[in-house]
């Protein structure tokens, strides 16, 4: 099998250290590099967090780190869902694992320009560094293979009524990422809330044991936890996964093409991915909309990636 080389940019974050997680060691996907963004908490936090879980995970990849701010707007944190430190719950040895000195955005470009095409973007925070890189170096847009991205909805939101967390958190570089042409995929909460895992498969990752199903447990346990005082739910979806779930069996998905487009208007529906679900606008789509996914494949899929941990 041809390994999917992928750059994943992410915030983490609890669910994103699942994405790490799968992404580093599956043999569909040739992991190039992390790069972070400021998102569930600031950068210095999101990227200590990433390094930690790296570190904990022996995963050698290069870590840049990105912006840490949004394009426009005010920043916003999650920390009712993450925790003071963006990764509340585990308790890491301490760091030693460094970051490069090269910024993320710059490696993205570099990276992009120096290849074949055949590279895929995985964002699963908010979309500052990739449209930062976009507006800095238009020429690498025809080199991203697909942007395969957790965030937005076609439904309602989980940060306002409108908006998931990840674009109300920059949608102006969610419009940037949404209008630049590239093909797109995007894993919204009415996908991602499908993975809800629960106190079952949290010990079902902790029989099998090692450094990642101890991982999985300490962060799933948190999960839940923030899950259950938010919003009153017995589990919690671990939604940045499911992009690299789709990466390594896009069969085990169904998707739907759409035409998306963010609302960056100062409204009750800033942030939010406006998505043609009817095809009412007769605009192209530009998006293949995550629809459901096959849940039994996909915990199979998470236990399969903790047992090669150990
Ligand atoms: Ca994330």
């Amino acid at each position: 099998m041809k390994k999917r080389k992928i750059i994943l940019d992410c915030d983490p974050g609890h669910d994103d250290a699942i994405a790490i997680m799968l992404a580093a060691r599956h043999p569909a996907i040739d992991l190039l590099g992390i790069t972070i963004v400021a998102g569930n908490q600031t950068l210095n936090k999101t990227l200590v967090n990433g390094l930690n879980v790296c570190q904990k995970l022996d995963i050698n990849v290069p870590i840049h780190a990105g912006m840490p701010k949004p394009i426009m707007r005010e920043q916003i944190v999650a920390d009712n869902i993450h925790g003071e430190s963006g990764l509340d719950g585990p308790i890491f040895a301490p760091l030693v694992r460094k970051a490069e000195s090269k910024h993320a955005i710059q490696y993205i470009i570099d990276t992009l320009m120096n290849s074949d095409g055949d590279i895929t973007l995985v964002p699963v925070g908010p979309l500052t560094n990739i449209a930062v890189a976009m507006r800095m170096q238009p020429a690498i847009l025809p080199k991203i293979r697909e942007i395969v991205l957790m965030g937005g909805a076609y439904g309602t939101g989980n940060f306002t009524p409108s908006a998931e967390f990840n674009i109300y958190a920059d949608p102006e570089a969610a419009h940037v990422v949404f209008t630049s042409g590239v093909p797109l995929v995007m894993m919204g909460l009415d996908l991602t809330n499908q993975t809800t895992c629960t106190a079952d498969v949290i010990s079902r990752m902790k029989k099998v044991g090692g450094p990642a199903g101890e991982l999985f447990s300490d962060i799933m346990s948190f999960t839940l936890k923030t899950q259950y005082e938010n919003y009153g739910l017995a589990g919690g979806p671990v939604h940045d996964a499911t992009c690299i779930g789709y990466l390594i069996n896009p069969d085990a998905f169904k998707m739907q093409d759409m035409y998306v487009e963010i609302d960056v208007n100062n409204g009750p529906c800033y942030g939010r991915t406006v998505c043609d679900e009817l095809g009412v606008t007769g605009k192209q789509p530009n998006t293949k909309v995550g629809m459901t996914i096959d849940t039994k494949w996909f915990w199979d899929l998470v236990e399969e990636c903790v047992r090669m941990y150990i």
